[in-house]
């Protein structure tokens, strides 16, 4: 009897030791559990937020402070955002470019909804590397324009560019006289802010590749250098024509472009003559990088081969000191706020 009285009373503590253990098994393993779930939070937001957030967070970690930062941390730490790498993080590559469905502008303004009121956009997480005008020689072309807007902002955004987007509407239906055009953009422009590069692109251009940097370089930049319409080869050497881009300095340096060039042909290659007169040589893209298509169109109204453009670039260099930026003359008619452009229409003259 008094056997099993002891045998009971040993099972009844062992039992208790054991469910003892099990509570403190449980409770350490609780504990560790809301530990480790905390930590590993913390790593996926890090890994998520964008880098200002990321830095904020790391500062609070290392100071070991843990109140939330206030509004004047923000602004301290927005002082401090750091130039936007050479090589932007989220550019993807290659892109399939195609103008068979048509698009409406309704839907870029949608899906362009970062953009500040006459197309213009600035990188949140960084300081872009330069301030850009996008200057588009334009009349009755607003279905490839439509195009250019809805590739061309992602991209723009995602080369994480300080830009504006400036479309120069020319007045009339005289002689269409695409470099005055692009000058009146330059001067336009620069009314509005302070634009260090500038890239003159035709409205029919896309680029297939969003590593072909819409930006400037230490010489002037040819970056359509990859036509779909010519085999995806430069059609000479000298090549000068669709989309380039010059520094301020470097536009200047030349005299801008000519004003006197009515009709097509010829400008382009006069804007190269400047340049090389001036000692600069051109830069451009490699080949698949400055890869683009071209929006299949025939010759506008009022754009005829202009007869004078032989004679005009065999004398450049005699003409361009006088012929340029410092003489441009014009009036500006209207100018539209788009969310995704500015259009400036304005008054050209004629030949
Ligand atoms: N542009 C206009 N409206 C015009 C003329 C020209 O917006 O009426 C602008 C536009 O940005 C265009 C650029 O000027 O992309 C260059 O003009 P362009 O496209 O006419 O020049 P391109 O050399 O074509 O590309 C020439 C006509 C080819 C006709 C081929 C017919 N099969
Ligand atoms: C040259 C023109 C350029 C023109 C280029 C490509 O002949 O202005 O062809 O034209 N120069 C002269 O006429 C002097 S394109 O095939 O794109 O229509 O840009």
């Amino acid at each position: 009897m008094r056997d099993s009285s002891l045998n009971f009373s040993l099972l009844h503590r062992t039992c208790s030791l054991v469910v003892l253990l099990c509570f403190l098994h449980i409770f350490v393993t609780v504990i560790y559990y809301v530990r480790n779930s905390d930590s590993s939070q913390t790593f996926v937001q890090n890994q998520q937020t964008p880098r200002i957030h990321r830095k904020l967070t790391e500062q609070r970690v290392s100071t070991e402070e843990p109140t939330p930062p206030s509004v004047s941390n923000v602004t301290e730490t927005e002082k401090k955002l750091v130039t936007c790498p050479d090589n932007p993080p989220r550019l993807v590559g290659p892109l399939r470019i195609e103008f068979s469905d048509p698009v409406t502008l309704d839907l870029v303004r949608s899906e362009n909804q970062v953009l500040q009121p006459g197309g213009r956009f600035k990188p949140k997480d960084c300081i872009a590397q330069q301030k850009v005008a996008m200057i588009i020689p334009f009349r009755n072309r607003d279905e490839h324009l439509k195009f250019w807007l809805y590739y061309l902002h992602p991209i723009l955004q995602r080369q994480q560019l300080d830009y504006g987007v400036y479309i120069i509407n020319q007045d009339g239906d005289a002689a269409f006289n695409r470099a005055k055009l692009l000058n009146i953009g330059y001067k336009e422009a620069m009314k509005e802010y302070d634009y260090d590069c500038f890239v003159f692109s035709d409205v029919d251009l896309i680029p297939m590749d969003d590593r072909n940097i819409y930006k400037c370089f230490n010489q002037p930049r040819h970056l359509s250098v990859s036509m779909d319409k010519f085999s995806f080869r430069l059609p000479y050497t000298q090549y000068f024509g669709g989309v380039s881009s010059l520094s301020k300095d470097q536009y200047l340096k030349i005299n801008g472009f000519p004003n006197n060039y009515w009709g097509w042909g010829g400008e382009d290659d006069d804007i190269f003559n400047r340049i090389s007169s001036k000692g600069m040589s051109i830069s451009r893209p490699d080949g698949m990088i400055g890869r683009c298509r071209m929006i299949r169109h025939e010759r506008d109204k009022q754009n005829d081969p202009n007869p004078q453009r032989f004679d005009r670039i065999a004398h450049t260099r005699d003409t361009m000191a006088k012929d340029g930026i410092n003489s441009l003359t014009y009036e500006v008619v209207k100018v539209e706020k788009d969310q995704l452009f500015t259009k400036i229409t304005v008054d050209v003259g004629k030949l």
